[in-house]
C-alpha cells in the first residue's frame, strides 16, 4: 500500500500544518517539515504561548522550551531558553551538531548565538500588559485552553513513511522563574518511534511529565493499542494520579506507523489540526469531561 504523508499538531494552527504540508507535498522529509511546520507559530505574536510573544515567567522574562525527534530515534532539546525566536531550530542543531540531547538557558543561549541566532526581546506589549495585570494579584492558576492555539506539538509521516515530531512552547503562563515543563523532554512532550508511532502533548506539563505520557503512549501502540485508545489511556493515568481532580488541560495526539491519528484531552475545548491527501481539518477531540 502506498505510503500517505500526513502532518497533524495540536491546536487549530493552519498556518504550521500548511506550511508542513508544503514541504512533505513536495516529498520533503518529515523532520523539514515539522521544524519549519512549528516555526510559523514560534514567530506568531499571536500565538502567547510559542516563541516570540509568549506569556512571560512571573519575573517577566520569556523562557522557551522546545524539542525535535527523528525517525533514527536522534532527538535535540532546549529548556530555558531566552531571547532566541527560534528554540526548534536551536533544538535541530543541538540534535544534529552536538554530542548533547539537552541545551539549557544561557549555555543553549550562547550555543545559539554561535550558530548564528539572532538575541531579540520577545515580550511583546501585549504580553507585558498582560503580566502587568496578572501581578496585581498574582495568582498561578493555569487557563484551560487559552485561546485554543497553545503549545504546539507536531508530528508528520513523510513519503518514505518516516515520522518525526517537534514540539515547543513559552511554557506556562507566570511560572516560577527556571521552571521547565513536559515541552522539552523526551517522553514526556513529545516521543517518536518509527517502528511503532509518535505522540505530544499540550497542557499542565507537570503531570505529562509525571507520567511520561508521550513515551507511553508510543509505547501502548507498540501493544497492539490504536492511536486513540493509547491517547485515552494517557489521560487516564493521568486522572487516576489525581485522584478526580480535574481542574487542569491536558490533550494528546498521537498518529501510528499506518497514519491513523487519535487525540484524547480531560476538558472539552481540545482540537487539532491535520494535514493529508484527505484534506485540510480542524478536528475537536474527545474529552474525558463531558
Ligand atoms: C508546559 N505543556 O510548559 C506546556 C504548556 C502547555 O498548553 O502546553 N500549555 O507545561
Amino acid at each position: 500500500k502506498a505510503i500517505k504523508p500526513i502532518v497533524i499538531a495540536t491546536w487549530d494552527v493552519p498556518n504550521a500544518t500548511g506550511r508542513a504540508w508544503e514541504i512533505l507535498e513536495k516529498g520533503g522529509n518529515s523532520l523539514d517539515a515539522v521544524e519549519q511546520g512549528v516555526r510559523m507559530e514560534e514567530a506568531d505574536v499571536s500565538n502567547q504561548s510559542v516563541g516570540k510573544g509568549g506569556r512571560p515567567d512571573r519575573d517577566g522574562n520569556v523562557t522557551l522550551d522546545a524539542c525535535i525527534m527523528d525517525h533514527e530515534g536522534n532527538c535535540g532539546s532546549v529548556v530555558y531558553l531566552q531571547n532566541i525566536v527560534h528554540p526548534i531550530s536551536v533544538a535541530r542543531k543541538v540534535m544534529e551538531e552536538t554530542p548533547h540531547v539537552m541545551l539549557a538557558g544561557q549555555g543553549a543561549q550562547k550555543f545559539a548565538v554561535e550558530k548564528g541566532f539572532q538575541l531579540e526581546n520577545l515580550l511583546t506589549e501585549k504580553s507585558r500588559q498582560e503580566w502587568e495585570n496578572w501581578k496585581e494579584t498574582a495568582q498561578y492558576k493555569p487557563i484551560i485552553n487559552i485561546e485554543n492555539h497553545d503549545t504546539i506539538g507536531m508530528l508528520a509521516i513523510d513519503n518514505n513513511g518516516n515520522l518525526s515530531g517537534a514540539c515547543t512552547t513559552s511554557g506556562m503562563a507566570y511560572k516560577l522563574a527556571g521552571r521547565v515543563g513536559d515541552s522539552p523532554i523526551i517522553g514526556a512532550g513529545l516521543f517518536v518511534d518509527n517502528e511503532v508511532g509518535a505522540a505530544t502533548a499540550t497542557g499542565v506539563g507537570e503531570e505529562v511529565v509525571r507520567t511520561v505520557g508521550s513515551f507511553l503512549i508510543v509505547e501502548l501502540m507498540r501493544q497492539g493499542k490504536s492511536p486513540q485508545e493509547a491517547c485515552e489511556e494517557g489521560v487516564k493515568r493521568i486522572i487516576e494520579k489525581n485522584k478526580g481532580k480535574l481542574d487542569f488541560q491536558i490533550g494528546f495526539i498521537a498518529i501510528n506507523k499506518k497514519g491513523e491519528v487519535g487525540a484524547y484531552c480531560i476538558q472539552p475545548g481540545f482540537t487539532y489540526r491535520t494535514y493529508s491527501p484527505a484534506g485540510h481539518m480542524n478536528t475537536t477531540s474527545d474529552s474525558h469531561v463531558p
